[in-house]
């Protein structure tokens, strides 16, 4: 049986999608797939796992790291939805003089952590504030999203022993294995292999999850061990709902046309309307 907090988070993710796709319809520029294949993870992230402490502060409350920083609308319509930035704001991505740029700014933008968009970099960020956050004896977490193309990125493998070596239980990453990169397949461009294996002979706790269903996230969050460093490894579509978008390795980057912008629309709404009853 699906309970009422699974179909509120399903609403909230659908209201996160369609958001994320105006603003980049709005900007006329922008990632639509790497975004629309966060989405369900950064809704259950931001509206049951985090603990943000109200925001109150900036110390005392979990952290995230958006290491793809190009996924970041999908980020700007979530802090949008959980009301830590404006939601006006959302039509003004990508304008010169808006805090929401194309990429991740954290001295603009309420709400984000940490700057990024050059691949490879977040996870030792993200180690790094998880290191502070253990020495200074807070009980905060700190989360890294990671895409599947940009862990051909060295200083992801050197962050990753790291964690290990310290036994960083409060740095938790998730892989968004959507398949592709921005130029093709991710297993032709460098193979993945058998990615779970190689992040735990890394020495990291490995946990598998359907990045697009709402009830796995929820029941997986809620499983991570404290012995070390976990990867949730998310199984995930690129350009996730929207049809013609899904799978398309054209649609890394790419605006659609004012017809196919009607249809990714009702799309969006038909699958929102499953939830609204
Ligand atoms: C260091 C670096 N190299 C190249 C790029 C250009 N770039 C932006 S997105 C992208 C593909 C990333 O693929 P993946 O991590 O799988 O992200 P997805 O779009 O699938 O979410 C590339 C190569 C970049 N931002 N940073
Ligand atoms: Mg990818």
């Amino acid at each position: 049986m699906i309970n009422e907090k699974i179909i509120s988070l399903k609403k909230m993710a659908n209201k996160i999608r369609m958001d994320t796709f105006n603003s980049v319809i709005a900007a006329s520029s922008g990632h639509l797939g790497g975004s629309l294949s966060i989405i369900e993870i950064l809704t259950v992230l931001y509206f049951d796992v985090m603990d943000l402490n109200e925001m109150k502060n900036e110390k005392e409350r979990d952290k995230l790291v958006l290491s793809k920083g190009h996924g970041v609308p999908a980020l700007y319509a979530t802090l949008a939805n959980k009301g830590i930035i404006d939601k006006e704001l959302l039509n003004t991505l990508r304008d010169i003089n808006s805090p929401l740029q194309g990429h991740p700014d954290c001295r603009k933008t309420k709400g984000l952590d940490v700057s990024s968009g050059s691949l490879g970099q977040g996870l030792s960020t993200g180690l790094g504030i998880a290191l502070a956050q253990k020495l200074s004896k807070l009980h905060y977490r700190t989360f890294v999203i990671l895409g599947d193309g940009e862990i051909n990125e060295g200083q992801v493998w050197e962050a990753a022993m790291f964690a290990a070596h310290y036994k960083v239980c409060n740095l938790i990453a998730i892989l968004d294995v959507n398949k592709l990169q921005l130029d093709g397949a991710t297993n032709k461009v460098i193979s993945l292999g058998d990615i779970s294996r190689k992040w735990k002979a890394f020495g990291w706790n490995t946990i598998a999850v359907d990045g697009h269903s709402i009830e796995d996230l929820c029941y997986k969050f809620n499983t991570i061990p404290n012995n070390g460093p976990t990867i949730i490894i998310a199984d995930t579509i690129k350009g996730k709902g929207i049809s013609f978008m899904e799978n398309n390795v054209e649609y890394h980057g790419k605006i659609p046309n004012d017809h196919e912008v009607l249809i990714a629309r009702k799309e969006i709404e038909e699958e929102g309307n499953m939830w609204s009853i």
